[in-house]
């Protein structure tokens, strides 16, 4: 029996909640996050999407033909996605050439070391960052301004069903693939799942200092 997207949100449930609900949305949601979390998060999240960028790429690379015309599509979103995190921080005053902190840096290392994965790691790990994201920026219901375009970016309905598309890719891929293999795109989901709440974590500290 392949291994399927479902299967594994069934599996590890407990990770996939921690990883899509934070104190950092909630309070995003009532209005009280505090700017210095608030701009952490938006420039560490742009210079994760730079390496994430690199990422769609290198999976496009190794794709089945059949599977490219969602992932060129996913590739000129996050163009539009790059110029609107610049145009985020120009509106803030925040300096994008910061250094990565360390769990951001760990989450770009991540994915990078995909790279090297067969193509059905690379799309289960493609698939399950952008769910958490949309996922994340829902679950704390209606988020008013100004954070509202946040959440409506990554919890639109557009996006919702590249989401849906990414899965289906993903559920093909692990189809025919080896025990080694679904092992391996289990392993990286899980890693996703515990590098997602991190780096939420990373954003929330930032208002002790
Ligand atoms: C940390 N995970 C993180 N940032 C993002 N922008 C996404 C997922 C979705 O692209």
């Amino acid at each position: 029996m392949a291994l399927t997207c479902q299967q594994l949100l069934d599996r590890h449930s407990q990770l996939w909640h921690n990883a899509t609900h934070h104190p950092f949305l909630d309070q995003c949601a009532a209005g009280t996050i505090k700017p210095e979390q608030f701009n952490t998060w938006l420039v560490q999240d742009y210079l994760f999407v730079v390496e994430f960028t690199r990422m769609q790429a290198q999976v496009v690379r190794v794709a089945p033909a059949e599977h490219l015309d969602i992932l060129l599509a996913g590739m000129v979103a996050i163009k539009d996605e790059l110029n609107w995190f610049q145009a985020k921080a120009t509106e803030r005053s925040l300096d994008l050439k910061t250094q990565r902190q360390s769990t951001c840096l760990e989450y770009c290392d991540f994915m990078h070391s995909i790279a090297s994965t067969p193509y059905p790691v690379q799309a289960i790990a493609l698939w399950s960052i952008e769910l958490a994201y949309n996922q994340g920026w829902q679950q704390p219901g209606t988020i008013p301004a100004p954070y509202d375009e946040f959440a409506n970016r990554w919890g639109n309905p557009d996006f919702t069903a590249y989401v849906d598309l990414l899965a289906q890719q993903a559920d093909a891929a692990l189809a025919n693939a080896s025990s080694t293999v679904q092992q391996q795109a289990e392993d990286a989901f899980a890693q996703i799942a515990r590098l997602e709440q991190a780096f939420w974590q990373m954003a929330f500290n930032a208002a002790e200092s």
